[in-house]
């Protein structure tokens, strides 16, 4: 799974991307390697199993701080949108691959409204930003247009003349954007468009059945950015009227609380309330100054800076992501080491124990036989879904090292 960051320029995109992906306690080993600079690896936040266990942990693809496993996920800076990219303006196809690859995108709103539609500097207030949420929304259904336009009008007609299916030829069009055919019947219905009749959709037509598209294949969520300002407020308050998922978001405070962690200055797991200034004395007054702005303005106004809110709601929330903790000892809930509750995994919505086991290894899944419920100690088939905080050995016939 992949989350994409979109927005318009300014917006404060690389800043909440930094943030994310900024983190003071190094991991032994990343499951995935970051191919290009606007990619990264961000945290998971999820309450750790091992308190309601009893037992103490020794994570391995994780990190256990304080009772939170931060597990690695995948995390990409798409490139800033104006008005017209999809007509080519300023859009190459670096973001069209990684708007493609996402399943589900953070769209960072510079909430305070001091940035214009292109993301010049404004007065704070004076842009509205649901208008930037319209139009960058707009842009991604044109770009679907354009995908789904090429070509229409011959599968259009060879659809109405019996010799091909036109969802069935829109999922092979649209395959790479993961989006299957019955999610495309799904949007044709949504859309309100004749499915029989494609030949006789309007320009309105093909539109709406993007959009609907777009909400289907790239749920998203609103990070309302800069609400340190006093501008965003009431801002934001009009961006949850519109409907949409809304996290209020402080970028800048996070990642200067992340760094303050970094250097051991304060006492900050990602995600939290409040900070503690370390005993440790060696922030100047500016930077204590600094900092409890960061609480006055942000941790007391809004109960966290978000960014971590964000990335929790976006796997949780729009990809319904659970977190299962696969072990091979069932009793000990230990691996082969005895690293006790070694690795979590976070897992796509539906997947099944089978595909915990390929996600393990491909062996595993090829040999699969069944796993067993370590709390219960019940045995559970290929296809039972996993559920949150799954604790599951996989019994396979593969003889592993
Ligand atoms: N007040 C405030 N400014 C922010 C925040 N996040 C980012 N900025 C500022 O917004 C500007 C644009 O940030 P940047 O991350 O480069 O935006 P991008 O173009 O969307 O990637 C910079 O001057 C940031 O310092 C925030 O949470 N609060
Ligand atoms: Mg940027």
């Amino acid at each position: 799974m992949l989350v994409g960051i979109i927005g318009k320029p300014n917006t404060g995109k690389s800043t909440f991307f930094n943030a994310a992906t900024l983190l003071n306690v190094p991991m032994a080993s990343y499951p995935f390697t970051t191919i290009s600079p606007n990619f990264g690896v961000a945290y998971l936040r999820a309450k750790c199993v091992h308190t309601a266990l009893g037992v103490k942990d020794s994570p391995v693809n994780s990190l256990c701080v304080n009772g939170w496993r931060l597990i690695p996920v995948k995390l990409v800076d798409v490139a800033g949108l104006v008005p017209g990219a999809s007509e080519g303006r300023g859009l190459g196809n670096k973001f069209l691959d990684d708007l493609r690859q996402a399943d589900a995108l953070i769209h960072v709103v510079d909430a305070s409204g001091s940035t214009d539609e292109e993301g010049r500097i404004c007065p704070p207030g004076s842009r509205d930003p649901l208008q930037d949420v319209e139009f960058v929304e707009k842009e991604v259904d044109m770009w679907l247009r354009q995908i789904v336009s090429r070509d229409f009008a011959r599968m259009a007609r060879s659809s109405e003349s019996g010799t091909g299916k036109l969802s069935a030829m829109l999922g092979e069009r649209l395959s790479g954007l993961a989006i299957n055919e019955s999610q495309i019947i799904e949007a044709m219905q949504g859309a309100g468009v004749k499915a029989d009749k494609p030949t006789f959709w309007t320009d309105e037509d093909l539109l709406a059945f993007c959009k609907e598209l777009r909400l289907l294949s790239k749920p998203t969520l609103l990070a309302a950015n800069k609400a340190d300002l006093a501008t965003s407020r009431a801002n934001i308050e009009r961006l949850r009227q519109s409907g949409r998922l809304v996290i209020p978001c402080a970028s800048e405070a996070e990642l200067l609380l992340r760094r303050a962690s970094t250097k051991g200055l304060v006492e900050y797991t990602p995600g939290d309330p409040d900070f503690r200034v370390a005993p440790k004395d060696g922030l100047s007054p500016s930077q204590l100054s600094a900092l409890e702005l960061v609480r006055e303005r942000v941790l007391k106004s809004w109960e966290s800076t978000g960014v971590q809110q964000a990335i929790n709601s976006a796997y949780m929330q729009l990809l319904g992501a659970v977190v299962v903790y696969p072990v091979e000892d069932e009793h000990k809930l230990s691996d082969k080491k005895g690293n006790i509750l070694p690795d979590a995994y976070v897992m796509k919505r539906h997947s099944t124990a089978r595909d915990l086991a390929y996600t393990i290894h491909s062996d595993l899944g090829d040999s699969f036989l069944y796993a067993i419920d370590s709390r219960k100690g019940t045995r559970l088939g290929a296809d039972y879904p996993l559920k949150d905080s799954d604790v599951i050995k996989i019994v396979s016939t593969a003889k592993r090292g």
